[in-house]
């Protein structure tokens, strides 16, 4: 050694002096991280990669969040508030490295810091593995309404599963057919969480219940696992509040099990066991609909069991009798998948605390709030009977018990109305019989609510419509979802988040908290200076995007040209179908112009992503339609320089937030009446981009909002649903003659235009065919709005304000909104802010 190596990283001073804890002139952010990678790794400058500095920043911000997670949680136990809990199967977190620093306000400096010691701030945050604990849009909202729960300061818990593996990872083979693979996320240990391995509990399945004559039973023997809590610390934005996420590990109550994961058939490995460390070892992948699988009903009732155990006993340290739960305690049941809380409050109260049967109902039906997220048919849980009574037989008693008191109610007040009570009952008949959750889950809560106001006129109108004629409406009632402007605009669009503080000369602080401050971007539309600015942004968030799907696919996209993005779960609803079917028919219409023609035509680039549920045949078949239509029009070159079609695999929330600021045009385009709700659009409209959609879920409260000038609605309005389904099967009328553009399109699909002709048949026939989702019916409307947003984006200045108002309208979309009418009209909670702690003297 020649004693003057090279420092491997970075100012060689800065490391010394932190490494050597030198107090003055270092920041503590550099002696924190410096310290965690000698204390925390044990490593050196010499041996840290951008994977071993993320871990350093994660350690070093983590111990910012752990004070401020104490002191909230002493904060609620002195104060002792009201306090919610969100019980969600799904939390879609994504990362947490950025988030954190966000609302700790610590971002700048880390970038300082870590900037001094050789490393790039984006580069670290790069490195972090996405939690992905969800399929789409519940889990995401889940994640949001935590992020909004903390950020106005309500005593708000999250209770969830830690999954082993989450959303599968998502493969496309060069044929186009989606492959799943393994998510194994917590691979590189997990700094977010910290692991209580003092807070377990006990829960049983199978054996014997007995009922006593008093009602009682008595529920014995089969299998009892444990469940051990690992807890997520959520920051709230500019405030000290840092609630809890609190998610479940089933562990093996003695002994040891080895579980292996099969990845060569995920729907296999998925069954495959049945030990107790199985029960939180995979997320279900298939959303939007039930299956009546056991290990599915093991893991809601393994999560609810265990969350209510600890609920319960934390507000017993108060001290307070059981009756008062409600006064302290309510419980949001996400979608129905945590029903069996109910049945099993029932349980707890009537055989563990000696209640009678009528006060331990009412205690229950004042702390549950069911909020439903579909009425699809097929996404409305149901369990076998006879699967319930094997897994969970005292639960079944209760079931039936519950029943019974309700069914005698409804009689009581519609005598001798036997439909009725087969339509109400919580048992649908059958072979076998089988327990609807949606009622269950109605009749032993509060409070009913929907996700956007035509969902919840639906849900009143449809599916629970005998319950609204029993029990009142005032019990339904509506809150439409939300979404966090700090990671849907703040986070994944930092240049538009700086332009829109400088314009309101707001601190970002403020208007990132009251949304409806964006309104003072309004007269700045018609300001030329700045439209150039939003552009411009607009622009660069494209070539961000171009630079991802470059260095990820090696493709080169062209910036030039107007960006449409369609990214959501694959499903037959969501009618990707009918998005794809567009780009063919762009593409024929291009093949069939002059080159004078095409000259007026302005370039798009259309974008998909999105999973399809491991065993939906027809959403796959939708991902090699869309695959190997982009293959043959991309190296087309009568059309490859007017039209470009790419699907990026393996759709996550970390892509998404690459993809929604760069977007000109989103579609949401489900059969009228189908989505409930929908949370993208509202993260593309945040974004300044358009809407092109159909009269559906949230898009039309966002067009009240921004303007029905500044969206593009087509099709059919879900009142004429019903009939034109009717009109399919009773008075079809050949495609030919009905649709002939999607005719002709479909045509040279089966033709083999885009290779595998007989593979689509399938795919083809569910339009020929029923036609469930009305393709035909709103085709010709679809390509119609197609064509009015060309002409739109021709007029580049007057979109650049549509894009501006549209932006500047989205207030009522942040999720801190929703949390609040959640707190204040069901929960009856309030912000419990943590006092500044008193300065030393
Ligand atoms: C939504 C689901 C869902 N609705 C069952 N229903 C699942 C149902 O694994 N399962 O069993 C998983 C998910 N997800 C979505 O919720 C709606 O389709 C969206 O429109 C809505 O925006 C979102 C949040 O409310």
């Amino acid at each position: 050694a020649t004693g003057k190596e090279h420092w491997p990283r970075g100012d060689e001073k800065v490391w010394k002096e932190a490494l050597r804890g030198v107090d003055k002139d270092v920041p503590s952010v550099t002696k924190s991280f410096v310290n965690h990678v000698q204390t925390s790794l044990a490593r050196q400058a010499y041996n840290l990669d951008d994977l071993g500095a993320y871990q350093a920043a994660a350690l070093s911000v983590r111990d910012n969040l752990i004070v401020n997670w104490n002191e909230t949680q002493l904060n609620y136990t002195r104060k002792n508030p009201k306090r919610a809990y969100y019980l969600s199967l799904e939390f879609l977190m994504g990362r947490t490295l950025d988030n954190a620093l966000l609302n700790l306000g610590l971002k700048e400096e880390y970038r300082d810091g870590v900037k001094k010691l050789g490393f790039s701030i984006e580069d670290i945050l790069d490195k972090e593995r996405d939690a992905a604990l969800g399929n789409g849009g519940l889990g995401r909202l889940a994640a949001c309404y935590l992020d909004s729960g903390s950020s106005t300061e309500l005593p708000l818990w999250g209770y969830g599963l830690r999954y082993k593996y989450g959303i599968f990872q998502q493969l496309i083979s060069p044929e186009g057919n989606q492959l799943e693979a393994p998510d194994p996320w917590l691979e590189n240990q997990n700094p977010w969480e910290l692991p209580r391995l003092d807070v377990t509990y006990e829960v049983r399945f199978y054996g014997q219940s007995e009922r006593l004559a008093n009602g009682r039973g008595i529920w014995q023997g089969g299998q009892e696992v444990v469940a051990v809590a690992y807890d997520v610390m959520i920051p709230g934005y500019g405030t000290k509040t840092t609630n809890n996420l609190r998610l479940w590990e089933s562990r093996p109550k003695r002994g040891f099990d080895l579980n292996s994961f099969n990845a060569g058939n995920y729907e296999g490995a998925v069954e495959s066991s049945n030990t107790a460390d199985a029960i939180t070892s995979v997320l279900y992948p298939n959303d939007h609909t039930s299956f009546g699988k056991e290990l599915r009903l093991k893991q809601q009732y393994f999560w609810t069991a265990a969350s209510l155990a600890d609920i319960i006993r934390r507000f017993k340290q108060q001290g307070k009798p059981m009756n008062q739960l409600p006064d302290y305690v309510a419980i949001q049941l996400n979608d129905t998948h945590p029903t069996l809380a109910i049945p099993e409050l029932m349980r707890i109260l009537i055989d563990e605390e000696d209640f009678g049967w009528d006060q331990a109902w009412s205690i229950v039906t004042n702390v549950f709030f069911y909020t439903n997220h579909t009425v699809l048919p097929e996404a409305l849980e149901k369990w076998p009977v006879p699967l319930i009574e094997h897994v969970l037989p005292r639960h079944l008693q209760i079931i039936y018990d519950i029943n019974l008191f309700f069914l005698q109610a409804v009689e009581r007040k519609y005598p001798n109305d036997r439909e009725r009570l087969a339509r109400m009952s919580l048992i649908e008949e059958g072979f076998p019989k089988q327990v609807r959750m949606a009622h269950l889950a109605a009749v032993g809560s509060r409070k009913v609510n929907g996700v956007a106001e035509l969902h919840s006129d639906l849900v009143k109108t449809t599916i629970l419509k005998d319950f609204v004629d029993f029990e009142g409406v005032s019990k339904f009632s509506n809150v439409t979802n939300g979404i966090t402007p700090r990671r849907w605009l703040d986070q994944c669009n930092p240049e538009l988040s700086d332009l829109i503080t400088k314009t309101l000369k707001v601190e970002k602080t403020v208007w990132l908290k009251d949304l409806a401050k964006l309104k003072g971007l309004i007269p700045f539309a018609e300001d030329a200076a700045f439209r150039k600015e939003w552009a411009a942004i607009k622009q660069r968030n494209k070539e961000r995007l171009a630079h991802y799907v470059q260095t990820t696919l090696g493709l080169t996209v062209r910036t030039d040209a107007m960006f449409d993005v369609q990214i959501k779960r694959l499903h037959e609803y969501k009618r990707q179908t009918l998005n794809i079917l567009g780009v063919i028919h762009r593409y024929l219409t291009l093949k069939a112009m002059t080159p004078e023609e095409k000259k007026k035509v302005n370039p798009r680039v259309v974008f998909f992503a999105g999973k399809a549920a491991p065993a939906y045949y027809i959403a796959k078949l939708t991902i090699r339609l869309i695959v190997n239509v982009a293959s043959k029009i991309n190296t087309d070159p009568d059309t490859k320089d007017y039209l470009q079609l790419y699907f990026l695999p393996d759709y996550s929330v970390s892509l998404a937030e690459v993809l929604i600021p760069a977007s000109d045009i989103s579609q949401h385009i489900s059969t009228a009446g189908t989505e409930a709700s929908g949370t993208s659009n509202m993260k593309f409209c945040l974004n300044g981009g358009l809407l092109l959609g159909t009269v559906d879920g949230a898009n039309i409260e966002i067009a009240e909002e921004v303007g029905e000038s500044n969206v593009f609605f087509f099709g059919h309005l879900t009142p004429a649903v019903e009939d034109l389904r009717y009109q399919h099967i009773y008075h079809p009328v050949p495609l030919e003659e009905k649709c002939p553009g999607l005719a002709r399109v479909i045509e040279q699909v089966a033709a083999g235009l885009f290779g595998d002709a007989e593979i689509y048949e399938p795919l083809l026939n569910t339009i020929r065919q029923t036609d469930y989702y009305l393709l035909s019916d709103d085709f010709d409307s679809y390509i119609a709005a197609l064509g009015m947003v060309d002409e739109a984006y021709q007029d580049q200045d007057e979109w650049v304000k549509k894009s501006i108002k549209t932006t500047a309208n989205m207030g009522k979309f942040s999720s801190d909104r929703a949390i609040l009418e959640y707190a204040e009209s069901f929960w009856n909670i309030e912000p419990s802010p943590v006092e500044a702690p008193k300065k030393a003297t």
